[in-house]
């Protein structure tokens, strides 16, 4: 047994007495101590570009809920923004793009990869001050959007219920389709490189769209974009970290990566079933069950950790959701950090 911490032991396939826990999007959004970090300030990009305001934010979370691990506080639209794209986060809408690819003329205009990597400095600025801050107590996960995720956002400009717009550019446009996610692509291994030499310990691609693609679309374009980039990582000895949201039909396509993100939609034994026992799988806690009361959640939590068994991360299947209740978060943590494989009946050999 290594000295590691649980989170990374658990990602490099070794046996651990329970599952290590973190929560995509636990950083910002639940906690009162990042709303007013945030009401201080200008904005969120300014929390977002000031590395010592992003560490204390990526810090806030395993102050307060004492979870496995921190995710540096950024957010997935910096690369378009590198690309040369940039965005404005409008207050009770979400992201915006003023510019946005329209034709494929204009992918002449962006920036090549390794310049629009050097432009996100900030971000590396943040991952080395998250380090820092975090001294050691828990590993710190670098992140950035999967290039099928970035598309969407640079074709729309801003959120979309059916991204509809960027799938029409795949019908339409496939060539200058493959080559934007091309770009994204690399952009994007050059960016977690960095992110990764900064000290993240881990990094997470987040194909949060994955699941309005048709499977044929999915595995035309988004799933060679997703492994070009992992590809170009596995040299990094750093673990990466897989979640394509709504594409559960096609589990155990992806070899590139360490561990693979499962949403709340899938059940646990058909990941299991499409992965083996010994995959690394992350998730998948509705969202949504963390509306019901402490000891609902503990109960949930359980039924998820026997159904997973070991090679497991806790997390949830998407993003908290703003209104979440603390008091339903910490039960969730505390009942992941109160599990032992050993106790539980299913596993005792
Ligand atoms: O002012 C604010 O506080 C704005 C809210 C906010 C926050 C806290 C946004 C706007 N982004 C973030 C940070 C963020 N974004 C993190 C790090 C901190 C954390 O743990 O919360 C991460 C990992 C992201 C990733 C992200 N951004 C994703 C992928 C994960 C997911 O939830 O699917 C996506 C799709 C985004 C885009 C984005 N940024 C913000 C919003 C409201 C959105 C979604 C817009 C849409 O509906 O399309």
């Amino acid at each position: 047994m290594s000295n590691s911490p649980l989170f990374l032991k658990a990602l490099s396939g070794e046996r651990t007495e329970r599952p290590p826990i973190w929560m995509m999007r636990q950083a910002g959004r639940i906690l009162p101590e990042y709303r007013a970090l945030r009401a201080s300030l200008s904005g969120f990009k300014e929390l977002v570009e000031t590395p010592e305001l992003a560490a204390e934010a990526t810090c806030q979370p395993i102050d307060r809920l004492g979870v496995d691990a921190a995710i540096v506080f950024s957010d997935i639209l910096t690369v378009p923004e590198g690309l040369g794209l940039p965005y404005e986060m409008i207050p009770g809408f979400g992201p915006k793009f003023p510019k946005t690819i329209e034709s494929p003329a204009d992918l002449d205009k962006l920036v090549g990869p390794q310049d629009a990597a050097d432009s996100l400095e900030y971000v590396y600025g943040a991952v080395a001050a998250s380090v820092k801050r975090l001294n050691g107590r828990v590993p710190l996960i670098g992140f950035a959007g999967a290039p099928w995720t970035i598309f969407c956002y640079m074709i729309e400009g801003q959120g979309s219920k059916t991204f509809s717009k960027a799938r029409k550019w795949l019908m339409q446009e496939p060539v200058a389709s493959q080559r934007l996610l091309n770009l994204i692509a690399d952009t994007t291994a050059i960016y977690l490189k960095a992110q990764i030499a900064a000290g993240a310990q881990a990094v997470q691609l987040f194909d949060s769209w994955a699941g309005v693609l048709s499977p044929k679309l999915y595995h035309e374009f988004a799933l060679p974009a997703s492994r070009r980039t992992l590809a170009q990582l596995s040299d990094e000895q750093t673990p990466r970290i897989l979640f394509a949201k709504g594409a559960s039909h096609s589990m155990g396509l992806v070899e590139e990566a360490d561990a693979y993100g499962v949403d709340w939609t899938t059940p646990a034994a058909s990941a299991r079933a499409a992965y083996g026992d010994l995959t690394v799988l992350q998730g998948n806690l509705d969202p949504a069950a963390l509306y019901g009361t402490p000891e609902n959640v503990s109960t949930e939590v359980n039924a998820m950790l026997k159904d997973f068994g070991p090679h497991h991360i806790a997390n949830l299947g998407h993003g908290l959701y703003p209104d979440t209740q603390l008091p339903a978060v910490e039960a969730f943590v505390e009942t992941v950090k109160a599990f032992r494989y050993a106790d539980a009946a299913a596993f005792a050999k």
